[in-house]
């Protein structure tokens, strides 16, 4: 069994001062990254081993948090299907939308592993280079997030295609779903195989659903895909982040098995220590913006969260991810506030 202080927490284990990292680490609140942006486009440095090891390295090496997330994104595994992906500037992704069984159908899962083969190669480089007591973690978007995404065609704050299709032709965003749970699991095993000691599921929208489109499009896939990833892969953990889901969060833990779950800066502590079964690690949740702010706000709200969540399995991180205007020495002070006795 690892001793790495996140992986410790992922057991249930109540590490003190809690292990660290951030949503959103790696990026543009960093002037390393900056410069190497200039250099190739989002999905280029996604898929250039050399580029993205660097990109996942450079916090470590400032801040040298607890956990390392590989740089890549929740858009890829579509990409890497057949669906055209863009990401252009001040926009965001641009994706060509799937709305029919026929678009659907040309999508080509079975390519995924070729694909994706430079991202694997990044795990394996990262696996030797990052510190021994750092985790790995891998990630892929949770199904109904990146389906929210593929019938969009891109960013949305209502993602009102999507959830129309849902109710309109569940079939249809069933056979959508089904596809998504093969391959994301399929992919975080891979991950997994490639360097990985956690991998998370990103589910960003999840919370827009009422509980039984959250039943049937959220735990559902999930559970499906924890099932699948631990039939293969039985002690790695995974951790489940359903963003904005509220009081549904019980129930999605409780039914998915997941062993951590990441919580927005929304989540009443005292509610979810109630909700969450006290060997699943609780992670989170600082607000973004307390972070953005630094001094007296930032430590007053970093040492709250931490002090709630004492004597529980706890991994610290912000609700959401790091916002890009954030002065890097924030980041600094958090990590020291944090880790203080
Ligand atoms: O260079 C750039 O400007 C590209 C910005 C960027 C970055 C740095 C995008 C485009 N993705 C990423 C990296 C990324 N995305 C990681 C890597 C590790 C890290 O730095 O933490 C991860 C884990 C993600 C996950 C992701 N992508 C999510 C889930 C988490 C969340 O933020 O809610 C989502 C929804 C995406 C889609 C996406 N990718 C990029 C953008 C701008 C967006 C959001 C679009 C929207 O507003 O809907």
């Amino acid at each position: 069994m690892s001793d790495k202080s996140m992986l410790r927490a992922l057991r249930g284990e109540a590490v003190w001062p809690p292990p660290l990292w951030l949503m959103r680490q790696a990026g543009r609140y960093l002037p390393e990254f900056r410069a190497l942006r200039a250099q190739a486009d989002f999905i280029t440095r996604c898929m250039t081993p050399d580029i993205a090891t660097e990109i996942t390295l450079q916090p470590i090496r400032r801040f040298g948090m607890d956990g390392a997330i590989l740089f890549s994104d929740i858009l890829i595994l579509p990409w890497a299907m057949g669906q055209s992906l863009e990401f252009v500037e001040s926009v965001g992704p641009v994706l060509t939308p799937i709305r029919s069984r026929q678009e659907l159908e040309r999508l080509q899962p079975d390519r995924v592993p070729e694909t994706t083969a430079p991202v694997m190669e990044t795990l394996r480089r990262l696996r030797r280079e990052l510190p021994p007591a750092t985790t790995l973690i891998g990630f892929a978007g949770s199904p109904f997030t990146v389906a929210c995404y593929m019938v969009e065609g891109g960013g949305s704050k209502e993602f009102a295609e999507t959830r129309r299709m849902a109710y309109a032709d569940p079939d249809l965003f069933g056979s959508l779903i089904d596809l998504l749970v093969g391959s994301t699991a399929r992919m975080l095993c891979e991950q997994i195989e490639s360097g990985a000691e956690a991998v998370m599921l990103f589910d960003s929208w999840s919370g827009l659903l009422p509980p039984s489109q959250f039943q049937r499009w959220v735990i559902e896939p999930t559970r499906r895909i924890v099932q699948s990833v631990r039939a293969r892969h039985p002690h790695v953990p995974l951790i489940g982040f359903p963003r904005l889901a509220g009081t549904m969060l019980g129930g999605y833990v409780d039914s998915t098995g997941i062993n951590g779950v990441g919580l927005d800066s929304a989540v009443n502590l005292e509610v979810a220590k109630d909700l969450v079964r006290p060997d699943v690690a609780l992670q989170g949740n600082l607000d973004p913006f307390a972070l953005l702010t630094g001094g007296k706000a930032l430590t007053e709200q970093a040492l709250a969260v931490r002090e709630a969540l004492r004597g529980r399995a706890h991994i610290f991180n912000l609700g959401h991810g790091v916002l890009p205007q954030t002065p890097p020495e924030h980041v600094a002070e958090l990590v020291a506030t944090v880790r203080q006795g």
